[in-house]
């Protein structure tokens, strides 16, 4: 008997034929084993690879979340993906593109889970995925070059969906979530990423027009940190209480925090607290 489709191993050929984008996914790496999918796009990027080139493994054996935390990738079960961006606006607007990239990329995962799995996913600021408080997926966005003409920008992702929850480290446990555990169903690999590379690119082209707007009013119907008391965590463990507001013009976070007074996060850990 044939194996269903979501317990295949990914697969260039199946991936391109199920694309619908322009670029995104066209210029494809499929790997069994990379020690991480930003790395490897990385160097990619400076053997002169095209816009819109997305690589995609298996497992990683040095996958990582932001500051250089570790990301757990087991082999078979997930999504790791990075995709390469050498489209982007004018130098001067090139700052304000740049902090609206990882939120425009949670969006894209969240309507391609709602799209492909039926979930309702949130995103806490700025780009993790959750369902309900746990976490199901991040982004992790690295660039060089901003500011001059070969600027590049590698949006790395990571989606747990056909994990169980005892495939799952102790300390991941409680606190993580895939869509086959949320569903009780797995899910196609390759239907997740073409949709998610649509959903990606489609969002890519509108903040290239300068549509920040729409993509500042999608964001605050995903956002679930709007209207909650959290905790911020900044650089050298510096900590902040308050209520986030509201999502600003250059995607930071806006705390009132508890004298009243009003802070813009633009970089931070944040905990949704009860
Ligand atoms: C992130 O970092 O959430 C960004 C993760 C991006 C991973 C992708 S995979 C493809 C690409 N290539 C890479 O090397 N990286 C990207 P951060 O917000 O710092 O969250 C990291 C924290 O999430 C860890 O410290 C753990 O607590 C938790 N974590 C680790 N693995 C997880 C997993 N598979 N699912 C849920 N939570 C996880």
């Amino acid at each position: 008997m044939a194996t269903p489709a979501a317990f295949q191993p990914l697969n260039a050929q199946s991936i391109q034929r199920t694309l619908s984008t322009k670029t995104f996914g066209r210029t494809l790496h499929v790997l069994d084993e990379v020690a991480s999918t930003n790395t490897h796009a990385a160097a990619l990027a400076l053997d002169g690879a095209p816009h819109g080139t997305v690589v995609v493994a298996e497992t990683q054996t040095a996958g990582r979340g932001r500051l250089g935390r570790h990301w757990h990738s087991p082999s078979g079960k997930n999504l790791h993906c990075s995709i390469l961006l050498r489209a982007m606006p004018a130098r001067e607007q090139q700052p304000l593109w740049l902090s609206w990239i990882p939120l425009t990329a949670a969006l894209a995962i969240g309507r391609a889970v709602q799209v492909v799995a039926n979930l309702k996913v949130s995103v806490k600021w700025p780009n993790d995925l959750l369902i309900g408080d746990r976490k199901l997926g991040g982004v992790l966005c690295e660039s060089s070059g901003v500011g001059t003409a070969h600027a590049t920008v590698i949006v790395g992702i990571g989606l747990n969906v056909n994990i169980r929850r005892d495939e799952f480290p102790e300390e991941l446990r409680e606190i993580a979530t895939s869509l086959a555990i949320e569903s009780q169903r797995p899910c196609d690999r390759t239907a997740l990423l073409a949709a998610l590379l649509v959903e990606l690119e489609t969002r890519c082209e509108s903040l290239l027009a300068g549509h920040h707007g729409d993509i500042l009013k999608e964001y605050m119907l995903r956002c679930s940190t709007i209207g909650r008391r959290v905790r911020i965590e900044l650089a050298h463990g510096e900590q902040m209480d308050g209520t986030a507001k509201s999502i600003e013009v250059d995607g930071s976070l806006r705390i009132i925090r508890d004298d009243r007074t009003t802070v813009d996060i633009r970089a931070g850990d944040v905990i949704h607290l009860r």
